[in-house]
């Protein structure tokens, strides 16, 4: 079998470009997110453009129970898994600390952070039994630094940045890649899941910028996934030639 590669949030946005690029290049896929249709969609688009084979999986990262049991139920070829990229992830609203909501702060924390590390943890042993792999996690500038509004979003994403580090320590010793990836204003559909689709704030998230696109960053984690075996990227923060970081833009006017 081809190196497989196990993509979180593969139904939209970045995870889905990945699922292009990988499958391009004759990855073998597991492909998960939440929405059946939409995943059954990509599975079959995959297989008739890529040569490749696709596994869909099915289930809500922040419910651990079905993370393992969707693991642990794939074949043992398909669990020699190469590379994961922990991509699933939201915000949810950009309030000010004291008008938030608590449900918004809960999904974040428990998809972004919790949903990340059920999954990785389902993960490793196969990595560890090997002693090969590559875990690619999606940070953000939002785990750079903190912006107005921004509170619980940026803490899931400093937590994915604390993880990353963590997890690079901790696995040296087991010879498994980790890598994460920041980037700044990419245009998918965060920005409309964020604002709980009201098009024209998700819209005005991108005015007066080219922001990134999605297959921008599938390119670079693509990059970060096919260097040699004794190199590895370890932290990576990309923007679009307008942004520098998460507070400074340079907008057309
Ligand atoms: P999209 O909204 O386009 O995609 C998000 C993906 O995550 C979807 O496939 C969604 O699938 C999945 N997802 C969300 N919640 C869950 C869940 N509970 N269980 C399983 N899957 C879930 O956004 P992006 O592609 O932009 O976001 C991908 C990652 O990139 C996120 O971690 C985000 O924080 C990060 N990021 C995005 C930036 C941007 O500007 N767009 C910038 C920096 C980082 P489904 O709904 O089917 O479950
Ligand atoms: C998404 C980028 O700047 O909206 O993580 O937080 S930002």
């Amino acid at each position: 079998m081809n190196k497989i590669v196990l993509i979180t949030g593969a139904t939209s946005g970045i995870g889905e470009a990945c699922a292009r690029k990988f499958a391009s290049a004759g990855y073998s896929l597991i492909i998960t997110g939440r929405r059946t249709e939409r995943l059954e969609k990509l599975k079959a688009s995959l297989e008739t453009e890529y040569p490749t084979e696709v596994i869909s999986l099915i289930f809500d990262v922040q419910d651990r129970l079905a993370v393992n049991k969707a693991i642990e139920g794939l074949s043992a070829p398909w669990k020699q898994i190469d590379i994961l990229i922990n991509n699933a992830g939201l915000a949810a609203g950009r309030d000010l600390f004291e008008d938030a909501d608590m449900d918004d702060w809960e999904t974040m924390l428990n998809t972004n952070v919790h949903g990340l590390l059920y999954v990785s943890k389902a993960v490793l042993p196969f990595m560890i039994a090997r002693k090969s792999g590559h875990i690619i996690n999606m940070g953000s500038v939002a785990g750079k630094e903190v912006y107005e509004k921004g509170n619980v979003y940026c803490a899931s994403k400093f937590a994915v940045d604390a993880i990353n580090r963590g997890m690079r320590i901790d696995l040296l010793k087991h010879n498994i890649k980790v890598t994460a990836v920041h980037p700044g204003a990419v245009e998918t559909e965060f920005a409309l899941v964020r604002f709980k689709g009201d098009e024209e704030k998700a819209a005005a998230t991108y005015t007066g910028i080219t922001p990134l696109t999605a297959g921008d960053i599938a390119d670079t984690i693509f990059y970060c996934a096919g260097l040699p075996a004794h190199v590895c990227i370890n932290d990576l923060i990309i923007t679009c030639t307008q942004q520098a970081d998460a507070f400074y833009f340079s907008k057309n006017t």
